[in-house]
């Protein structure tokens, strides 16, 4: 269940939890017309640490303009405005989610006198597939489902729309008793999981589908391909056939939410050796050291609460 903080930050300022609210008939209720971000910021020997935040709020500005949503803010104060959020609320480490929707206002699918909204919220969220999976690893199928088809729904794009086809795979999968499931995309390559990329590992080389694959291209996914390249494990882009999910060493998903999760079983075949295989190990345990400032921050992606200020009052 949600753990409610104080605050949500709304079109520039905090305001109480329960005060972020919208109307039945707002735009993005009836037509998913919304755009958001899923970040993590850890607790750091320097205090909490919002994990590539400037990524985010790239993809996050991307996928607006994708949908032509004007988000009248810069890159840096939403930057700005999720330090303020996780300062805020006393947080330490969280998961950040930034909203921008469309509004009330005009009804009918065209949007032109309905305000674009960004609301920021920051909540405790532990682990995405459950407590054992980072270790134990996960039990998933492939799902009956397609991957949103190209020039459909924008897979690139992050936004609410999206997730009624993620919420058709998970669904589907938890019925069945498995913990997740992957899309494949239009081709009936392997696309991605319903809140997860994916990767699969053979003769010790690492391979992730292509972003021509209806994937998400998500900030972990990029990490693991800089994480591996750092560690001189071989990584490829490219397209994935089903049948190499059954005849893989080792398959795992990467998310922000989910970090970076083993896959033990798929169809209920064992993946490999049916648990968390030794280049998964490798590249999850980098990945939480990289996290947890372990690393000393090479790559940059780290934005520490405590060193960045808060903005300056607005005087009119
Ligand atoms: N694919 C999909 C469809 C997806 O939703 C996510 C994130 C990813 C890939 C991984 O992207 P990234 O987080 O940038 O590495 N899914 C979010 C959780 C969705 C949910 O609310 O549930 C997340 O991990 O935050």
């Amino acid at each position: 269940m949600l753990q409610p903080t104080e605050k949500i930050w709304y079109n520039g300022k905090l305001i109480p939890w329960n005060d972020a609210k919208i109307h039945v008939l707002s735009h993005v209720v009836s037509y998913g017309s919304s755009v958001f971000e899923g970040i993590r910021c850890y607790l750091t020997d320097r205090g909490p640490a919002i994990f590539r935040g400037i990524d985010h709020v790239r993809r996050l500005l991307d996928s607006a303009k994708i949908y032509r949503m004007e988000i009248p803010f810069t890159a840096d104060q939403l930057l700005s405005a999720m330090v303020e959020t996780v300062r805020g609320n006393g947080l330490e480490s969280c998961y950040i989610r930034p909203i921008v929707l469309r509004g009330y206002g005009d009804v009918g699918v065209l949007p032109r006198n309905n305000p674009v909204e960004t609301y920021i919220a920051a909540y405790p969220w532990g682990r995405y597939l459950g407590e054992e999976a980072i270790n134990d690893g996960v039990d998933v199928c492939v799902s009956s489902w397609n991957r949103i088809a190209p020039n459909t729904l924008p897979a690139l794009a992050k936004a609410g729309a999206n997730y009624m086809n993620s919420q058709l795979i998970r669904m589907e999968a938890a019925i069945n008793g498995y913990a997740e499931g992957i899309a494949l995309d239009e081709a009936g390559y392997v696309s991605e999981g319903s809140g997860e990329n994916i990767f699969v590992i053979r003769d010790g080389k690492v391979f992730t589908p292509p972003l021509g694959a209806s994937v998400l291209p998500g900030i972990t996914r990029d990490s693991i391909v800089k994480v591996a390249q750092q560690l001189q494990i071989p990584i490829v882009e490219t397209i994935i056939p089903r049948e190499l999910l059954y005849i893989a060493d080792e398959v795992f998903f990467t998310g922000t939410a989910a970090e970076v999760t083993p896959i033990r079983s798929i169809d209920r075949i064992p993946v490999g050796a049916g648990h968390r295989g030794p280049i998964t190990e490798r590249i999850q345990s980098r990945y939480f050291e990289v996290v947890h400032g372990k690393t000393g921050d090479d790559f940059g992606w780290l934005t520490f609460i405590s060193s960045v200020r808060d903005p300056e009052p607005v005087t009119a």
